[in-house]
């Protein structure tokens, strides 16, 4: 069957689908139109093969309960290539593979792998429909969960084909579960996916081209937000002068009126959902939220950096997520929400670990569909919610705005229970730079395969993210920093996961994160009682004041330099982390690491 029907005159576009259609042999094409009833449609189906649950109505109106497989719960990044022509291009941090042998791969594996499925046409667009910044990209899937969830995350719909016209550009984003169905099988409650081995989540970055194959999940199967908001347009942003990031976007406005915008990249599960929904302790100070993962940045007419927030809804994780951690996502979620991977409470509601109260009584059914032994977990640690942006309360009414908000300051963080305080402040840009450079972080469960725990460095927190070889990114980053006219964001490094040896939190984190704002805005309004250390500015004593229950001495130990640690920080990158970049890394780079250590000695 040629694309009959389709709602398109775009040659290009038309062409790729019957290539696909031909290859992958679905029983049917459906062009997607972003409409409320097919979003239910996409339910319904999955209603009624078991793959999803109705959660009560009356508490939870149209939300729905997914349960992906134990093996298909996260981004697989060691089954994540980036495709560039040669492995240097990819650079040392990225899989790569030649895009020829890799293509012919996976052709093998799309070979007849929509059988007895519908292929779903998704166009969407990351940013606003028809805005000079957004993105289009046309998601072919198998999956009615990733065509609902594309709904939510994206903008999906006839208006962004008209935006196409018969001979606009789109990025091709090709997904299938890696499942085909024999005449009469049905997926009868088993979420379809593929074999670890078998999964590819592949990127050809001279092509803007992406082909996921083998998962469902999050960042595997919704296309738009990793592969095509970040590493994708990474290497786009790298050729056109501006910066695609895993970054927050936040509003913060004083008791006077006076706002400032915030960009902050913290690695996957380090707390960017919750900074930019913030509810903060500090009387008179707003949060509001413009994004929570992603932010695309270029320079405006006036030399300030302009970020936009490309999704159009949060894919959030569930887990001490509560009315008293984050309160904005908890409105967030009370309707239109799908749960993937939370428990099922007797009362057909969501719970997940530190949701703030016990589960009502009854059974609790976990999140692998078992009766809760109540020795695991419930929830998995990476369930999440995929919610539209515009449920949340605190949502900036600039936050669709096209032209972006100009960025005032940029926050590093990770979890780092040890070495790095509460908050220092980068020198200059290229200082920055160096920190963004080094960030490193406690592995969390959003990545399938790496142990959680340990301490890896996460530069600029897009180390899975970024689409070409790191050492050029860090360049690229020093690069902005000499537009002519620039009027550079300043930058900070943050860390609300500081621990005592006897793995107490220093610091209460969440709503009391907003000192640290405080702090921030100050510095850039030039009002911040700062004192000048080795390794920055920082706040001077009595600036940022200690909320309930830390101590003096709590406080003091956030803000020190813990020389000692700093000496095995420079060790380390020194000698582990720098290198890996070899002559790609920016001389710039390593002076900052000189200069650091001699201030430190
Ligand atoms: P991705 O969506 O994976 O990119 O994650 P994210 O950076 O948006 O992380 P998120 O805000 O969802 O936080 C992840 C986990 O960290 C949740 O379990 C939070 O409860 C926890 N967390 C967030 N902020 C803080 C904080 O300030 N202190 C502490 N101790 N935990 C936090
Ligand atoms: C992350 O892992 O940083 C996420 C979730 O934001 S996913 O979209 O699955 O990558
Ligand atoms: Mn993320």
């Amino acid at each position: 069957m040629p694309a009959t029907n389709a709602p398109t005159t775009n040659s290009q576009l038309l062409n790729w689908v019957e290539e696909i259609r031909a290859m992958t042999a679905p029983d049917r094409v459906q062009w997607c139109d972003g409409s409320a009833d097919e979003y239910a449609a996409m339910i319904q189906l999955a209603v009624d093969a078991g793959l999803a649950i109705q959660l009560d109505p009356a508490k939870r109106p149209n939300c729905y309960l997914f349960r992906s497989d134990p093996s298909d719960v996260a981004r697989v990044e060691n089954r994540t290539y980036i495709a560039s022509r040669t492995a240097d291009d990819a650079g040392p941090t990225n899989n790569w593979i030649d895009p020829e042998a890799l293509k012919s791969t996976m052709r093998g594996l799309y070979k007849g792998c929509m059988a007895g499925r519908t292929m779903y046409v998704i166009p969407f667009s990351m940013g606003p429909v028809g805005s000079p910044i957004a993105k289009i990209g046309v998601e072919i899937t198998d999956s009615p969960y990733v065509v609902a969830n594309m709904h939510t995350m994206t903008r999906v719909g006839s208006k962004v084909l008209e935006v196409l016209g018969a001979d606009g550009a789109f990025v091709p984003c090709l997904h299938s579960v890696g499942k085909p169905l024999a005449p009469g099988e049905a997926d009868n409650g088993v979420w379809p996916c593929a074999p670890l081995d078998s999964k590819y989540i592949s990127h050809f970055p001279e092509e803007r081209t992406i082909w996921a194959y083998g998962s469902g999940y999050g960042g595997n199967a919704l296309l738009g937000k990793k592969c095509l908001a970040l590493r994708i347009a990474s290497a786009q942003a790298r050729d056109e002068g501006w910066l695609a990031e895993h970054m927050l976007i936040l509003k913060l406005t004083n008791p006077q009126g006076r706002v400032h915008f915030v960009a902050a990249a913290f690695p996957s599960a380090c707390g960017k959902t919750n900074l930019a929904m913030l509810v903060p302790t500090v009387p008179g100070w707003t949060v509001q939220t413009v994004g929570d993962d992603i932010a695309w940045m270029k320079f405006g007419a006036d030399g300030r950096l302009y970020a936009i927030n490309p999704e159009h809804g949060f894919f959030g994780v569930a887990p001490g997520t509560s009315s008293k951690s984050n309160p904005n996502a908890m409105k967030t979620i009370e309707r239109n929400t799908i749960f993937t991977n939370v428990a099922l409470t007797a009362d057909r509601d969501i719970w997940w670990e530190g949701i703030g109260y016990d589960p009502p009584a009854g059974e609790v059914v976990d999140w692998k569909g078992k009766s809760w032994d109540r020795k695991e977990v419930a929830a998995h640690a990476n369930a999440r919610f995929t919610a539209p942006a515009s449920q949340c309360p605190a949502i900036a009414p600039e936050w669709e705005d096209p032209a972006g908000v100009p960025i005032s300051a940029i926050l590093f963080g990770g979890r780092r229970p040890g070495t790095i305080p509460l908050v220092h402040q980068a020198r200059s840009w290229q200082h920055g730079v160096f920190l963004g450079s080094i960030v490193g972080s406690e592995v969390t469960a959003a990545a399938l395969d790496l142990q959680a725990g340990t301490v890896r460095r996460d530069p600029f927190a897009m180390l899975p993210f970024c689409g070409y070889h790191m050492g050029d990114y860090f360049a690229h980053w020093l690069r902005i920093g000499e537009t002519p006219g620039a009027k550079l964001p300043k930058i900070f490094m943050v860390n609300w996961f500081r621990k005592t040896a006897d793995g107490r939190w220093l610091w209460p984190g969440y709503g009391e994160n907003s000192r640290v704002l405080k702090w921030v805005f100050e510095q850039c309004d030039g009002t911040g009682q700062a004192v000048q250390t080795p390794i920055g500015n920082m706040p001077a004593p009595g600036a940022l004041d200690a909320p309930a229950g830390v101590s003096a001495d709590d406080l003091a130990e956030l803000l020190k330099v813990d020389r000692e640690g700093w000496q095995r920080e420079i060790a380390d990158v020194r000698e582990k982390h720098y290198p890996k970049f070899g002559a790609k890394l920016p001389k710039a780079l390593w002076d900052e690491l000189d200069g650091l250590q001699a201030r430190l000695a």
